[in-house]
């Protein structure tokens, strides 16, 4: 069997989102997510230009070598625009083994483990009262873990918070929208976020935060602290992990479980913080970590040290790489949770899927494969549009993380 034809697809059903599919001499053909929010271009162009060429003629079967040929064999490794192309080819040739074995790609991974994949889902609002009122509805749709964003007072503007509740999207601009950021206030209004949302619904449901990014990691540890009554799931990407030693000092300090990953791209950016167990979950997601060979062995180690999946699933993620993802979930020993923002009905008729929610879980289908296809003369009818994630500023101009 051989490798024919590999085409790139970029659509726009109204968020950018670039597709790999390999096609085979046998006629079955496999698709990968390629999506890297506000750099879309850049992968396509990198797969375009430099991975296709080297995928005609090879056997598609050989999935792990073809994963070490573009990674190893490359003298210039990792970065998230070459991890991201690889990806995309490492789940387009699962894909297609899974179709030609005729078997949901879950099979392939060692069969279930469970029998549905936790998801969790965005509660965001102005302030707490609309915050707590969109759990509410969270929690009517059956929802078990809710990730809950609330304004901060005095700030215009604060990540994870807005207008349209169901489809959060934050690449908003075709120049990047700036955001001001106070630490002294979001500190001081974060926990009683969720002293309020305890005091309305209890101890049931499980809540989730998302810090993006924002603190030091003293900082991180006072508030890892203050949460500790409100026994949140988990606290997100409290400090950037380029530094992954920063953990230690947050994990001396609290006992909130503490979650990171979602930019990382290889095992490597998360090693020091899987064996030494300073976090409790990685969200290392497919499509940005090197596809479903290299997320599978980010897991495998992590289940060595206790720490548990918590894959990345926001909007900017095509749902192939969720359908990829779920499959991943359903099988692995150490699965935690995945995160589900919905994507809007535009991009679903892009990409028809076979996954499909119930009472706050997710199934992945029995359709062969990962179970997501892609309508190409829809996606066509699409065209690119340039748009960015916002940047953020402190109070006084000098640039933050966003
Ligand atoms: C996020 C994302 O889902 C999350 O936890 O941090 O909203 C993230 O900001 C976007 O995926 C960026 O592309
Ligand atoms: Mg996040």
């Amino acid at each position: 069997m051989k490798i024919t034809d590999a085409k790139v697809i970029v659509t726009c059903p109204g968020r950018n989102f670039v597709t790999l599919k390999i096609i085979t001499d046998e006629g079955v053909y496999g698709i990968g997510d390629a999506t890297l929010n506000g750099r879309e271009l850049a992968v396509a162009s990198y797969l375009q230009e430099h991975l296709v060429p080297c995928l005609i003629g090879r056997d598609p079967h050989q999935i792990e070598d073809i994963w070490q040929y573009f990674y190893r064999g490359a003298y210039w490794r990792r970065g998230p625009v070459t991890m991201t192309a690889i990806a995309a080819v490492d789940t387009a040739l699962w894909d297609i083994k899974a179709k030609i074995a005729g078997l949901p790609l879950y099979q392939l991974l060692g069969g279930k483990s469970r029998s549905g994949v936790m998801v969790y889902g965005h509660a965001n609002g102005r302030d707490i009262e609309e915050t707590s009122d969109e759990v509410a509805k969270y929690l009517e749709m059956g929802y078990k873990a809710i990730r809950a964003q609330a304004g901060v007072p005095g700030l215009a503007s604060t990540y994870g918070v807005s207008k349209d509740k169901l489809f959060y999207e934050p690449a908003d601009a075709n120049l990047p929208s700036e955001n001001a950021w106070s630490t002294a206030k979001y500190l001081d209004s974060a926990p009683h976020l969720f002293e309020k949302l305890r005091e309305r619904f209890g101890f049931g449901p499980h809540f989730l935060h998302d810090v993006h990014h924002r603190l030091t990691p003293i900082e991180a540890a006072r508030l890892g602290k203050a949460f500790e009554p409100y026994r949140l799931f988990w606290m997100e990407d409290a400090t950037p992990a380029e530094n992954q030693e920063g953990f230690r000092l947050i994990r001396k300090h609290t006992t909130t479980p503490l979650a990171v990953g979602e930019v990382f791209n290889t095992i490597y950016d998360c090693q020091t913080l899987i064996a030494e167990q300073l976090i409790d979950y990685i969200r290392t997601t497919v499509v940005h970590a090197g596809g479903i060979t290299h997320l599978r062995r980010i897991f495998d180690f992590a289940s060595l040290y206790h720490v548990r999946s918590g894959c990345h699933g926001a909007t900017d993620l095509s749902p192939i790489c969720m359908g990829a993802s779920l499959h991943l979930g359903i099988a692995i020993p150490n699965f935690g949770v995945q995160e589900y923002m919905r994507h809007t009905k535009e991009t679903d008729d892009v990409f028809p899927h076979a996954y499909s929610f119930r009472d706050g879980c997710l199934y992945p289908g029995e359709t062969p494969g990962h179970g997501v296809d892609i309508d190409e003369a829809l996606a066509a009818k699409f065209p690119y549009s340039r748009a960015y994630l916002p940047v953020n500023r402190l109070e006084d101009g000098s640039m933050w993380n966003w």
